[in-house]
């Protein structure tokens, strides 16, 4: 097979002369295809059967040890002007990028298949979907791509249409971490992610391409490509909300997104339109509509169990390869958080001695969207659903309340921009210490954050400005002084999201504080929940004290941006101090 595509033929054959592979598959996307694979893997070691009889199509992948993780370190945004990437990226000059990347392209593919892959991120009719065509000496890539994207034929026929992908180049190399580098040029729409196999590095589709890339062709064309899970809520009258929600990697996305109503909610409905990324444009009437580009998860399996998220826990009984997970003494997959087993094997299948996770912290499912019993056909609908909230979240022990609504859209911008949280186990590096994490984007904007933030106050500069969705703050991981969690989270959570939905509808309460709009004690619905009213009221109440602090580290955290900061930004964090200081 080959392609119509006059350019798209020519890079793959420019390719394969760099990096010599045996032999060249262009996927079509197929069962008979996919298969064929995973037999080959199976021989090879790629993977691994886990038992057939309790979990029909799984396997496991072991990753190299060392290959575990996002590495941010080794990630870089090739602008050519160094401005124009921000402190927020590593920057390298793209002539020297290419130069350093493709010496260690050269013969990288020797022995091995070169898999051309042709995905679409988004539906494949949607006018909000862009398209994008990887290279990888991967079949593990192959087959994750195959769930996480619409890949094969549909994919390739609209890009022989359009004529304009992203493309994506990427080998495994030699797996060494001084030989790792993930390249982003999206002046040239360009990709090369050389010496890792793990998802976010090599599942070019995903950060790569829906969120660097994306991010960067977004600003120019006046939309916003964002690290948010998108869910509908439907109250026990029928009414569907949709919500895009922003968190940092492995900070319970995908449990918000598959969220299983408590029952003392009875008649409350979750649907699940996607669960780390959402492509967000302005409509012709002024409405924000989202999408979702993905069509799987790559999600984190420590803590799935039934009781914190029975949809997940679910849906990966069949049809998913398991990362870096543990097994039993008979081969079903294992690892911390799940409630029945044993580990006899850990993630790297070694003896399971007893000592530290048997599972990797940050070990992965990958399944098909289409698997969650709580999946919206409207994942599928190519104009998107209407969004009524964004909400911005972290890992606050402290400090953040529950949650808070901010007043208007640009103070909402600044809520975003201040985001911080606790770094967890999804990127390589120290875990658990706090850092600013704007919109949830610090590893993912393709672009300059002051840019960034300029880009999201211009979307409330225009003439539909005042139909633009409501903005919130939340926060599940507040912690008493005895390191406890204080909110219970999981399903629970729905008693915030029914507070967030009344404000949409102009049904609930909340009192102003400096920091914005916080629910009282009886506005939020905790029947139920056997909470004593002084947790409750921590949950809800604002330390001026520590607020001011917070606010003066927004402050500096802006001051590393220098004059580009949008001075609209700054005026709005002058305002939260000016009412910190009158409170
Ligand atoms: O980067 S991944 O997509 O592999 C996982 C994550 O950090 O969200
Ligand atoms: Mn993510």
């Amino acid at each position: 097979m080959t392609t119509s595509n006059a350019s798209l033929k020519r890079w793959v054959e420019d390719v394969a002369r760099l990096t010599q592979p045996d032999s060249i598959h262009w996927c079509n996307g197929s069962d008979a295809e996919n298969s064929a694979l995973i037999e080959a893997m199976l021989k090879s070691g790629d993977l691994i059967k886990l038992n057939q009889d309790t979990h029909p199509n799984c396997y496991l992948h072991r990753s190299h040890p060392s290959d575990v993780a996002r590495v941010e370190h080794l990630t870089y945004v090739c602008t050519r002007n160094k401005e124009d990437a921000g402190p927020n990226n590593h920057w390298m000059d793209p002539i020297e990028a290419h130069r350093k990347v493709d010496n260690l392209f050269a013969g990288a593919m020797k022995g091995r298949t070169m898999y051309v892959i042709p995905y679409c991120m988004g539906p494949i009719d949607s006018p909000f979907a862009r398209c994008g065509v990887e290279i990888s000496d991967s079949p593990y890539v192959v087959v994750n791509m195959r769930m996480m994207t619409r890949m094969g034929d549909a994919a390739l026929k609209r890009i022989e249409r359009e004529d304009k992908y992203v493309k994506g180049l990427h080998s495994i190399g030699d797996l060494n971490p001084d030989r790792r580098f993930i390249m982003h040029f999206p002046e040239e729409l360009t990709i090369k992610s050389v010496g890792s196999g793990y998802g976010g590095n090599a599942l070019l589709g995903k950060k790569c391409h829906a969120l660097r890339i994306a991010s960067f062709q977004a600003r120019e064309e006046g939309w916003l490509a964002e690290h948010m899970l998108l869910m509908g809520l439907q109250s026990p009258e029928g009414k569907t909300h949709y919500v895009a929600a922003a968190f940092p990697s492995a900070c319970g996305k995908t449990n918000l997104a598959m969220l299983v109503p408590p029952n003392s909610m009875p008649g409350w409905k979750i649907w699940t339109l996607g669960d780390d990324i959402s492509w967000l444009h302005v409509d012709d009437e002024g409405q924000l509509r989202a999408i979702n580009p993905e069509s799987g998860y790559f999600g984190v399996v420590p803590g799935t169990n039934r009781k914190t998220n029975c949809n997940a826990y679910d849906m990966i009984q069949r049809d998913t390869i398991f990362t870096n997970v543990a097994v039993t003494e008979d081969n079903q997959p294992w690892w911390e958080g799940l409630e029945t087993g044993k580990p006899a094997l850990d993630w790297q299948g070694k003896p399971y001695t007893g000592n530290g996770p048997a599972a990797h912290p940050n070990s992965r499912f990958t399944v098909s969207a289409k698997q969650n019993p709580i999946y919206s056909t409207l994942a599928d609908a190519p104009e998107g659903v209407p969004i009524s909230a964004i909400l911005f979240g972290g890992r606050r022990r402290e400090v953040a309340p529950l949650v808070y609504e901010a007043r208007n859209w640009a103070h909402g911008v600044l809520v975003g921009a201040g985001m911080a949280s606790e770094t967890t186990a999804a990127a390589v590096g120290q875990m658990g210490v706090v850092r600013r994490d704007s919109m949830a984007m610090k590893p993912f904007a393709g672009y300059n954050f002051a840019d960034y933030f300029g880009h999201w106050l211009k979307l409330g500069s225009g003439k539909n400005a005042s139909k633009l969705p409501k903005i919130f703050h939340v926060n599940w991981f507040r912690q008493d002084r005895n390191g406890k969690f204080m909110w219970p989270g999981f399903g629970e959570n729905l008693r915030v999201l029914k507070w967030i939905a009344d404000r949409c509808d102009g049904r609930a309460e909340a009192i102003e504080t400096p920091i914005g709009l916080v629910p009282r004690k009886q506005d939020l619905d905790v029947s139920g929940l056997n909470m004593d009213a002084s947790t409750l009221e921590t949950l809800l109440s604002i330390d001026p004290a520590a607020w001011r602090q917070e606010i003066d580290a927004i402050g500096k955290y802006l001051d590393e941006y220098g004059s580009r900061v949008p001075s609209q930004l700054r005026e709005e964090l002058k305002g939260v101090a000016k009412r910190l200081e009158a409170s």
